[in-house]
């Protein structure tokens, strides 16, 4: 059994806790453990599946935060989520030390979006205490990779990395049905690229792992539509319907209620057209 099963006729979605000062979309809104639970129950409320904690932004230029820093966030709400939700929780970081003190606080996945690379220790940890694990495409590093992200075929060169990373956690002990990958939308790309992987997310599908999309209020959304990132909610729930349409399992959003009404009606529609008539 993988440590998180997700649903089977319908596609989930990880709602977004930021416990930051900076994060791009909800900076410095849920800071606290009051705060946060407030946020927590209302993503809940709304119909998240599973909530990623994240207390480190990566949003382009974001600087690195001490570990102490990021655990002194995220561990006291995780474990004060766990105490009142059996929901899967995730915890959106890349260093191993953070990772571990939130798994024993009741996480369930670690959400790397730098795929095991920034930490040696990552896979290891996170194949000894069974958690599930996002593999997430990042091009350079947060504080320089939007700078020039430049590609030969970005769908292939993600789709090999992504196999590379999966093969590695595989190899560190991860099971196969506990990885779940992800293109990294807006870690390294320019709007073109991340055209192109939302485009044939398909060949990112034939993997043979979950695939987790997180557009929501990105960069790309406002290039596209000239709309301020307080303002790209339709532009997000687009693209959380074709990321699901093309094959995504998991949408990674910070407006989880109104995905869910969104993805109701895209679900349903895939559904039909698999129903032979
Ligand atoms: N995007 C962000 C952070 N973590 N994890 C996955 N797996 N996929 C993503 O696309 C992804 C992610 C960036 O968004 P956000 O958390 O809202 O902002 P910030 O990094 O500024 O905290």
């Amino acid at each position: 059994m993988p440590r998180v099963v997700l649903p089977a006729d319908r596609t989930a979605v990880m709602g977004v806790l930021n416990v930051t000062p900076d994060s791009f979309a909800d900076g410095g809104l849920h800071q606290g453990v009051d705060a946060a639970l407030a946020r927590a129950r209302t993503l809940i409320a709304e119909g998240a599946d599973v909530i990623d904690v994240g207390g480190e932004s990566t949003r382009p230029g974001a600087e690195p935060v001490p570990a102490e820093v990021e655990q002194a966030r995220v561990v006291p709400v995780i474990a004060a989520l766990r105490a009142e939700t059996d929901l899967p929780l995730s915890v959106d970081t890349t260093k191993a030390s953070v990772a571990a003190d939130a798994l024993a606080a009741g996480a369930d996945i670690v959400n790397d979006v730098s795929a095991g690379r920034f930490d040696p220790a990552m896979l290891a940890l996170v194949a000894t205490r069974g958690a599930g694990l996002v593999l997430m495409h990042m091009q350079g590093i947060p504080a320089t990779m939007q700078e020039a992200p430049a590609y030969g075929d970005v769908v292939t060169e993600v789709v090999t990395f992504l196999g590379e990373r999966a093969a590695a956690a595989r190899a560190a002990g991860v099971p196969a049905a506990d990885v779940w990958v992800d293109p990294g939308i807006g870690f390294g790309k320019r709007t073109e690229h991340n055209l192109a992987l939302l485009a044939r997310l398909d060949r990112l599908v034939a993997l043979g792992f979950p695939v987790v999309v997180g557009a929501s209020r990105k960069g790309f959304l406002g290039a596209l539509t000239g709309a301020p990132v307080g303002d790209r909610l339709p532009a997000s729930l687009a693209a959380a319907v074709l990321a699901a349409a093309h094959g995504a399992r998991v949408v990674r959003v910070h407006d989880v209620g109104a995905t869910r009404h969104a993805l109701a009606v895209a679900d349903a529609l895939t559904r039909a057209g698999r129903t032979r008539g």
